[in-house]
């Protein structure tokens, strides 16, 4: 019985991960420092069976633990349905706390039908200092409710606990960090470093109820700002099984450099493909500006790919809605699934191009990715702030991630998770730009300076007079930025 619970957390504890419940990363938290671990259990609402199980082991936690309650409430608004299945499955009937009183009619913080001196237990998602559960006391303690309990489905380990406590609120967890990152060091989804480093972390920075730290505000390290890390250690952290390769390639080919081939005769992006390829990790193309395409061509590129170990992209921008992309993704002339490892998407139509993405993929299971658009390198490009951020949502927080190898952007402040690559166009040595827009900088600036991984680099070799010279010099520049970047 014991062995079949601890099986179930642990299935529960591996899933949470894959949904990107929560994840490792540089996170901007509340209290003003970053953390090595973000949680969020919003996700949850998207998969029935996670509600379901996150539920069931919480009514299971109150009835054996024989946690005495005529209420329950959830704290506003990730547990708010957690909260509601446990009412419904035990019978147990729930509180409703408002964050802000109405400004109409009965301005009633608590909603629901009860009694001063009534029993409420509480129930939390994540818990880091334990404040948003005191704001849910003290509320209840206003209508002169008494809670004794609460139970959360993780406990961050940063003071949570003792400071619940100090209030006479005893606080049970389902999970608590530390077994969560041990269940996922045994499951092999991260590395020991990553235990340590968070627990060097955490340890460090305990927090009390009003967000000040312990023992004051100290020096945390956080081991995993993106920039930081090497491309060995993000590979572990990747969701996309194309970036886990991808980081690898990189590390053991010492390249970053994308080799944007935008020729339009197939002969040359073949003898370019064949000349530059030891040099690159991506060689990308825009196949509808090719006048003689046929399919000996891509045959060939494939075979030129695995030759000089790069990748493949397809720079096709798809911007259209699920339907349609997968068409045009799968079939016409291009067929692009069945030749590019990676292509690169707006995100304007939202989750639907992931979606259409995946079901181009059907008949064809491969593996694939996809690098999304989050900034643009053209003078006056209308991508803006509130954009570039549900960009990242939709590559970092959704049932498709796993489909997503990285963000096309310009700056590091695009996106803090690891696991994903940023990818940058806009690269020259002579750093002026075209007549029609494109703005360039210099390899050590977009590496070191904008966070790029990986650059792209189309006109700054294609134009040099001689193009296997110029491509060892990008990639001598590209690696040696890179290298000093994670050095420091
Ligand atoms: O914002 C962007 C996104 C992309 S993918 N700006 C870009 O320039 N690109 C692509 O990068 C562009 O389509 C071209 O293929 C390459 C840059 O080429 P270059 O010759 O200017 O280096």
């Amino acid at each position: 019985m014991l062995a079949k619970k601890e099986n179930e957390m642990r299935a529960l504890a591996l899933k949470l991960y894959e949904i990107n419940a929560f994840k490792f990363g540089d996170f901007k938290m509340k209290v003003g420092i970053n953390s090595p671990v973000y949680f969020d259990l919003r996700v949850i609402v998207s998969f029935p069976e996670v509600m379901d199980q996150v539920s069931n082991l919480i009514s299971d936690y109150v009835r054996e633990n024989n946690l005495q309650c005529k209420h329950v409430c959830g704290v506003p608004y990730t547990a708010l349905p957690i909260a509601t299945i446990v009412s419904v499955r035990e019978n147990i009937p729930m509180l409703v706390r408002r964050k802000e009183a109405k400004s109409y009619g009965t301005k009633k913080l608590i909603e629901g039908l009860y009694n001063a001196g009534d029993t409420c237990l509480i129930v939390e998602d994540v818990v880091t200092s334990g404040s948003s559960v005191l704001d849910t006391v003290k509320d209840l303690q206003k209508e002169g409710i008494v809670v004794n309990d609460a139970v959360v489905v993780v406990d961050r380990e940063q003071g949570g606990h003792a400071n619940i406590g100090k209030h006479s609120v005893r606080m049970h967890s389902l999970f608590t960090l530390s077994y969560l990152l041990n269940v996922l060091k045994e499951a092999g989804k991260i590395q020991q470093e990553t235990v340590d480093s968070v627990a060097k972390y955490i340890s460090g920075c305990q927090i009390n109820s009003d967000g000040s730290f312990v023992d004051g505000p100290k020096k945390v390290v956080n081991e995993f700002a993106r920039t930081k890390m090497t491309f060995e250690s993000r590979s572990n952290l990747a969701k996309s099984e194309v970036a886990k390769d991808l980081f690898n390639l990189m590390a053991s080919k010492k390249t970053n450099l994308c080799l944007a081939a935008d020729l339009t005769d197939c002969e040359k992006i073949l003898n370019v493909a064949d000349v530059c390829g030891p040099y690159i990790c991506i060689l990308k193309t825009h196949i509808d500006i090719v006048e003689n395409f046929n399919e000996d061509f891509v045959k060939n590129l494939v075979t030129l790919s695995k030759k000089h170990n790069f990748l493949i992209m397809e720079d096709r921008k798809f911007a259209d809605i699920g339907n349609t992309v997968s068409m045009q993704y799968s079939q016409g002339l291009f067929k692009i699934a069945q030749w590019a490892d990676l292509v690169t998407a707006h995100s304007i139509s939202g989750q639907g191009i992931l979606q259409g993405l995946k079901a181009g993929l059907v008949d064809a299971p491969k593996k694939r990715g996809v690098f999304l658009l989050g900034e643009m390198s053209s003078t006056g490009n209308l991508i803006n702030e509130q954009y570039k951020e549900a960009t990242t949502k939709l590559a970092t927080n959704n049932a498709d991630v796993d489909f997503v190898a990285g963000i096309v952007c310009q700056s590091a402040d695009c996106f803090a998770f690891p696991g994903l690559l940023q990818l940058t166009p806009g690269v020259k040595i002579d750093e002026s730009g075209d007549k029609l827009g494109q703005q360039y900088q210099s390899p050590e600036f977009i590496v070191q300076e904008k966070g790029a991984d990986i650059a792209v680099v189309g006109r700054g070799i294609l134009e040099a007079k001689c193009i296997e010279k110029a491509a060892v010099l990008y990639r001598d520049r590209l690696w040696a930025a890179y290298s000093d970047r994670v050095a420091k």
